[in-house]
């Protein structure tokens, strides 16, 4: 412990960058503005308990607020609402329901052409009391996320808003029954399924709550519904961002099964049976549970989303744009695919988001797969059952099926990949720059640990019964923190600015058969990435886990979140949250793939690349607020692609690991299991 505040110390005794969202004081959310997003979101399901907005959802008219589209937006959803085609509330929504989607964005839309707060706030509480619960959530946190006027609120954990999402039904229900009787309890929660299913092994990570939120907080950052017409900006390398949070979703996964004894996941076959059934335990807050899948079942048809012959003839037409090096547009153009840019096509095709240059032709594979995978429990609607856990981001990767369908859609991204050109020795190198050595402060070791949050927000209630406490303690993954120092010599006689990138990957698979370099480098972990200024002579770095820039932290409970608001509203004091603006990194605990107790071995490499070349940006030393997966509606400051230089297929191993600005190591990642 003593080591690791030196460490610490030494780290920030050294000048160097971080780039977590370290935003200045000119990025404190207004306290009110957070209070009343607080409020619209606290017991969703209930009425408004704050009375300013409840009194605001009577009073506030969507057509007489102030807008940049002329209140066209409003106009059409209060003619949605008044001729009563809203979906009603106490019913299921998902995004992939396509008319549910279209009403949830209708008030996205309103929210995001409102001017000023009044005019936010004032829709925000009206549209929570007419509009169907799920759809409002939905609306109310992309638009927080993408306008102007939230830019510093910080969103609630979508754990405590809409707990059904997260939480097993058993759990839910034990809830329910707490505060019947009114009697405070701390439930505990177990990972779905019993211990004959040896996929059971790694539910901590498909079901681990911060995960569920970066993936759900990553489709919000990056919607596939986005209309560049319609939003006034574009969303920088969104497909290319979507192939790669995806991949490492899937590298990731798969280095936990190893660290569990199991093999790697295999690929979903259209033509074949899906072979993991399963059993959510999760029900919907309105519409019952979640739909079962028994094992190995064969794929059919879903009525109203597509064949599976449908799927293969997607799939074909997208492996031939690979084997062609080109995309074919809507109007019959060539879209070249064959350099770094096609990542970014195939991306927004594969998804497919509003960006695909030719949806018609190659359709949208990974969306309608989720329906397909969603409905084999109920593929022609016969027994009326509420879509599947597939259907939505939150409740995704608690199904394995999840895995199978993204590990097949990376290894289509990988035949793109792979059939580019190598990087070369001068593409690779950076002169005069030579890493000296590597070092990790500390044991790497992983443990599990007990998280409560609360189910105050689960269950149903009235303004007049007091609320008694009810939580759920879940175990979760994480790890000791550690420091990494690098020296590198700069052997310029000029101060340079660096990237340093920094990845791992398991040596061995799953037979204790070492990884060739190429294998692993597909299968890296992104660990870190970060800029810093190299002067002449020796240079050392210092760079704790906690600051890696793939990570963010876990926000506030929404208990505290309301207390520190109310706080800064009734002093007019600031408020602090800086740190919490955006959830789209993994969470930090998580930075860690889980270890073994003899210690499974990884292979950990850092990479120096130019970053005056890479930069995307000016000022990259001094940009506070990069964070991993692109900037907040911003650009994008590595003009590298994402993995680079890992990203490419290596055939001589020597290019890589032969340049003075590459280094690779071995290191041990021990699991402890009692702490
Ligand atoms: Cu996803």
């Amino acid at each position: 412990m003593k080591l690791l505040v030196l460490f610490a110390l030494v780290a920030a005794a050294v000048a160097w960058p971080s780039f977590g969202m370290m935003a200045d004081s000119a990025g404190a959310p207004d306290a009110h503005k957070q209070h009343d997003v607080n409020s619209v979101l606290w017991k969703v399901y209930e009425d408004i308990r704050d009375p300013h907005l409840k009194e605001l959802s009577q009073s506030f008219d969507p057509l007489s607020g102030h807008y940049d589209d002329d209140g066209v937006a409003a106009k059409r959803l209060m003619k949605e609402l008044n001729e009563n085609r809203l979906l009603e509330q106490n019913h299921w929504f998902s995004l992939f329901n396509t008319r549910q989607r279209k009403e949830a964005l209708m008030l996205y839309d309103v929210l995001e052409h409102s001017t000023d707060w009044s005019t936010f706030a004032g829709n925000a509480a009206f549209f929570r009391v007419h509009m169907n619960e799920g759809e409002f959530v939905y609306a109310l946190y992309a638009a927080v996320i993408h306008s102007e006027l939230t830019q510093h609120v910080v969103l609630p954990p979508l754990y405590e808003v809409t707990p059904h999402l997260f939480t097993n039904s058993e759990v839910i229900q034990e809830a329910y029954k707490a505060k019947m009787t009114q009697t405070a309890a701390k439930i505990e929660s177990h990972f779905t399924g019993s211990k004959s299913n040896p996929e059971q092994r790694v539910a901590y990570f498909g079901e681990d709550i911060g995960m569920n939120t970066h993936h759900v907080t990553w489709h919000l950052e990056f919607p596939f519904w986005w209309d560049d017409a319609h939003e006034n900006h574009h969303i920088e390398r969104k497909g290319e961002s979507f192939f790669w949070v995806h991949h490492q979703l899937t590298v990731r996964f798969d280095a936990e099964r190893l660290s569990n004894y199991l093999d790697p996941v295999d690929e979903l076959h259209w033509d074949d049976v899906i072979h993991e059934g399963f059993a959510p335990h999760t029900m919907y807050k309105y519409g019952g549970y979640f739909p079962s899948r028994p094992d190995n079942v064969h794929f059919e048809d879903v009525d109203g989303v597509a064949r599976v012959r449908d799927m293969l003839i997607l799939e074909s037409r997208i492996r031939d744009a690979i084997a062609h090096g080109y995309v074919t547009g809507r109007d019959g153009s060539i879209i070249s695919i064959s350099d770094s840019h096609g990542i970014d096509v195939l991306g927004d095709v594969i998804e497919s988001s509003l960006y695909s240059p030719n949806p018609e032709y190659y359709g949208a594979l990974h969306n309608t797969a989720h329906m397909m995978l969603g409905r084999q429990g109920d593929p022609h609607g016969k027994f009326d059952l509420p879509p599947g856990v597939l259907e939505h981001f939150e409740t995704a990767t608690r199904d394995p099926a999840f895995f199978r369908l993204h590990k097949y859609m990376d290894n289509i991204f990988r035949e793109h990949k792979d059939s580019l050109t190598p990087y070369t020795k001068d593409e690779l190198e950076f002169p005069g720059i030579e890493i000296d050595s590597f070092s990790l402060s500390n044991r790497l070791e992983t443990y599990f640990e007990d998280f409560e949050y609360s189910l105050i927000n689960a269950v149903d209630d009235t303004a007049e019964i007091a609320d008694v406490p009810i939580s759920t303690v879940v175990k979760r993954l994480t790890h000791k923190s550690f420091t990494a120092k690098c020296v590198i010599n700069n052997n310029n006689e000029h101060d340079v600015i660096a990237t340093v990138r920094i990845f791992a990957w398991p040596k061995y698979d799953n037979n204790h058969v070492e990884f060739s370099f190429n294998d692993g480098r597909w299968n890296a972990i992104e660990m870190d990435k970060y800029w810093t200024k190299l002067t002449p002579g020796p240079n050392t770095i210092t760079r704790s886990s906690m600051d890696s820039s793939v990570t963010v932290p876990d926000v506030p409970s929404f208990l505290t979140l309301i207390e520190k608001t109310e706080e800064a509203v009734s002093s007019g004091s600031e408020l602090h949250l800086e740190d919490y603006v955006s959830g789209l990194g993994l969470p930090n605990r998580f930075l860690l793939s889980k270890g073994t107790t003899k210690g499974m071995d990884f292979h950990l490499v850092v990479f120096v690349s130019d970053g005056a070349k890479d930069a995307a940006i000016d000022g990259l030393l001094e940009n506070t607020s990069f964070n991993h997966y692109g900037a907040h509606s911003g650009k994008y400051p590595d003009k590298q692609p994402h993995g680079y230089p890992l990203d490419r297929r290596v055939d001589d191993k020597r290019i890589i690991t032969g340049v003075t600005n590459f280094k690779g190591m071995d290191v041990k990642v021990y699991h402890v299991e009692e702490q």
